[in-house]
């Protein structure tokens, strides 16, 4: 509501206030109307409405005053404007998640409300998922959206609070019966299946309790609770079980989110993870850097560490003798390039318990040999699954994508994608993103999941209401980097093994098949960048802006690690374009002597060691992609002390504070952003403290919100197996769903309130610690 124009009540919609403000200027605004239309149907962006604006009022102040009141704030939310004579529609969106859409008539300035459903497009298929009633209430505030969990726990003690007496809590007492373990009972036995047997079973448990040592192990009274309807998993001693109990007996007696929040979150339900990561390399070794194989491989192997851990701890502590197994299904290749990606079982290193299952795609022809793109693996799926953490929904990363797809559909299959994005991401249980802008972008630009909540494949399909970024399915938590590879370059653990080895990728001045071009000035800083060879990584805008850029050629060296340099040999259309576009910018800004470019590398520990050199040199990290969805390297080079500059387009926007954790830079304007890289430079040679201000600024970012700790406390409570799903409630069978939902996602000890960012969340898994 904060971004509500003064002149826009709450209560009042666009199309109600902006007949209001059309006549206030109405002179202008006939004239500004006539010129939208004047060129027949077409699409228009903010940029286009306000350039033709100019031309129509051309002196500045008067442009000024009738764009200073509501009209101006209609227009400034606008996302985009169809023109179909002689009407304008608008899609405005005031706030992250909020749209409306109305038609405005250039000949009388007349405005309607219109819904996306009626923008209708002959000949397509209408695409409403919203029209399925998941009977599950939804967010209303923008500041809430990705924090599901602590709305779904209101609502659920709201449930709790509803029923009349002990009848209210029955559904729990269903629930908690129905747990299991491959048929082994937990919780409790039919001894207290009503409300009422159970809460005086507690009176009596927590009155034995109180005479025995804290410390007592559960096995120690087993026998004695069982007979009055206990079973394992309360806890493994008898302090916890007495913790676990209090707060079910809490619950009973008035239901609170915050003791809702932490039985729940105690209540045995999880055991066993599979999680599925289908595309590119998936491997431990010898992959990264390899096309379609990137932060999403190194995600889910620090993530399967983490999960591991935490159900571990969780197991012990709810005194269950019971091994966690997480398995992480992707393709087997047999054509596996030298990794071992065709191999079919492999373990985990670091973990005990979980390994990589590979299964191969199978055609009519039998198994599919050859890596493929994943533009093309979607055929492929079908017989395979679909499951999702989206790592980076492609959607947002080409502009226009949809309008656009049968002109982009032969390369990127796009309306395929899309279709099976927006059927998986209602399909799934629970989303897990990595940043809110990830859900619902930020004030001025819709967010990866928004954009599906309606657009057009025009001749294709109408989806109106794809996706609702409100639901409460949506829980953000972002991933961390392995500190014991990426940590800060002043600690003295440092690996020095590497060195020689670095020395000879940075410094030798022969050309080969790891590295082309040199560094003529040895003492000057180093800018790096490390990234896939996609378009959309814009390393070579990187090498442009550098190019063009004298000071910053004067203050500092540039060297990037991204594919490698002969064209011929990649399968990757968009890797073997960058290729060449590289070598011509070499060439054209005359680069050799300043730049270093330097092959995909694939191991993670020499990388890690290779941050900290330049953080020596007093270098920064650049990522000057053109879209990201979240943006690993960011935070490992913020990990390594190293001043970072990354995309103000995605989720490098969220993780870095501008300016005190890094910098944000803009990749649309290479010569704002090269400047903005040459002050840091400068400013440090005037003040050489001021390099450690922004490299301790970044470490202290990292430590508060971005570490897998931090990521597993908040998502430890993963999916159940379709076993140990609850019964609840009986009375509204409709809402099963959506209840068996919520108790899979309660989560203990967030109890710290709704938190809005990364930033409270870290807060609270502080203050718990
Ligand atoms: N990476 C690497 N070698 C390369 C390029 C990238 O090891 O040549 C690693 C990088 O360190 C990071 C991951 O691959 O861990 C890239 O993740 P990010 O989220 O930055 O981008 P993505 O490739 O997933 O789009
Ligand atoms: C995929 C991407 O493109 C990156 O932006 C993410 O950092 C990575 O996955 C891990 O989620």
């Amino acid at each position: 509501a904060s971004s509500i124009s003064p002149a826009l009540k709450r209560s009042e919609t666009i199309a109600d206030s902006m007949p209001d403000a059309l006549r206030e200027s109405r002179y202008y605004m006939k004239r500004c109307f006539a010129k939208y239309v004047e060129k027949g149907k077409r699409l228009m962006k903010l940029h286009h409405l306000m350039g033709e604006m100019e031309i129509v009022i051309n002196d500045k102040a008067e442009r000024e005053q009738v764009l200073s009141g509501l009209l101006g704030y209609i227009l400034c939310t606008t996302q985009e404007a169809a023109v179909v004579p002689p009407y304008v529609a608008f899609a405005i969106r005031p706030n992250p998640g909020y749209w409306e859409f109305v038609k405005v008539s250039s000949v009388d300035l007349s405005v309607e409300g219109i819904t996306a459903a009626e923008a209708k497009d002959e000949n397509a298929l209408e695409v409403d998922f919203g029209a399925m009633d998941f009977s599950m209430p939804h967010l209303t505030l923008s500041s809430s959206i990705g924090n599901g969990l602590h709305f779904v726990s209101k609502f659920l003690t709201s449930n709790l609070n509803g029923g009349s007496g002990s009848q209210g809590a029955q559904p729990l007492v269903d629930y908690l019966l129905s747990l299991n373990h491959h048929g082994e009972k937990l919780m409790i036995n039919e001894t207290v299946n009503t409300a009422s047997k159970l809460q005086t079973a507690l009176i009596i448990a927590e009155a034995a309790l109180s005479t025995l040592p804290k410390d007592t192990p559960y096995q120690d009274f087993e026998q004695r609770f069982r007979r009055w309807g206990f079973e394992k998993g309360w806890g493994d001693t008898v302090e916890r079980v007495k913790e676990t109990m209090r707060s079910l007996s809490e619950i009973f007696q008035a239901p609170d989110p915050l003791n809702v929040e932490k039985f729940f979150g105690r209540v045995p339900t999880v055991f066993n993870v599979v999680l599925f990561s289908v595309h590119g390399y998936f491997g431990q070794a010898d992959v990264l850097g390899l096309p379609d194989t990137g932060g999403q491989v190194v995600y889910v192997l620090d993530q399967v560490v983490a999960l591991e851990e935490e159900l571990l701890i969780r197991m012990k502590h709810q005194g269950l003798n019971m091994k966690p197994q997480i398995l992480v299904v992707t393709r087997l290749i047999p054509d596996a390039k030298g990794t071992k990606c065709n191999v079919e079982l492999e373990p985990i290193a670091n973990t005990k318990h979980s390994n990589i299952l590979r299964v191969p795609f199978k055609t009519e022809n039998g198994v599919l040999p050859q890596w493929v793109s994943r533009f093309d693996i979607y055929p492929y799926l079908e017989r395979f699954t679909q499951g999702t953490i989206a790592h980076a929904l492609e959607k947002t990363k080409y502009e226009d994508s949809d309008l656009k797809w049968k002109e982009l559909d032969p390369k990127y299959h796009f309306s395929c994608q899309f279709t099976a994005d927006t059927i998986a991401m209602n399909a799934a249980d629970f989303i897990i993103t990595s940043t809110y802008q990830e859900i619902a972008g930020s004030k001025d630009r819709p967010g990866q999941y928004e954009s599906h909540t309606a657009f057009t494949l025009p001749g294709l399909c109408r989806v109106v209401s794809g996706i609702n970024v409100f639901d409460p399915k949506f829980n953000i938590a972002a991933p961390g980097a392995d500190q014991s590879v990426y940590f800060p370059c002043t600690e003295q653990k440092r690996f020095t093994s590497f060195r020689p080895g670095i020395e000879e990728l940075l410094f030798n001045k022969v050309d080969n098949s790891e590295h082309i071009g040199y560094l003529e000035d040895r003492k000057k800083p180093m800018i790096f960048s490390m990234a896939r060879l996609d378009v959309v990584k814009n390393i070579s805008g990187l090498t442009e802006w550098y190019g063009k850029n004298k000071r910053l050629r004067s203050l500092v060296n540039l060297v990037v690690v991204a594919g490698f340099f002969d064209p011929s040999k990649s399968k990757d259309r968009e890797e073997a374009a960058e290729i060449k576009k590289m070598h011509m910018l070499i060439e054209k800004y005359q680069l050799k002597g300043q730049i270093r470019w330097i092959a995909a590398q694939t191991d993670r520990h020499r990388n890690g060691e290779l941050y900290r050199c330049i953080a020596d040199t007093k270098g920064a990290f650049v990522q000057p992609a053109l879209y990201e969805a979240f943006g690993l390297t960011v935070i490992e080079a913020m990990n390594c002390g190293l001043p970072t500059f990354a995309t103000s387009q995605g989720g490098p926007a969220e993780i870095i504070v501008d300016g005190v954790s890094g910098f944000h830079i803009d990749p649309t304007n290479g010569d704002e952003s090269g400047n903005k890289i040459a002050d840091f430079f400068q400013k440090c040679k005037e003040d050489p403290e001021y390099w450690n201000r922004i490299s301790k600024g970044g470490l202290q970012r990292i430590n508060e919100c971005y570490t897998w700790k931090i990521y597993a406390n908040k998502v430890k409570n993963v999916p159940t197996s379709e076993a140990s799903q609850p019964q609840v409630p009986k009375e509204k069978p409709k809402a099963q769903p959506s209840q068996r939902y919520i108790l899979k996602m309660m989560d203990p000890e967030d109890a710290a309130g709704p938190s809005e960012s990364p930033a409270s969340a870290a807060a609270a898994a502080k203050k718990k610690n």
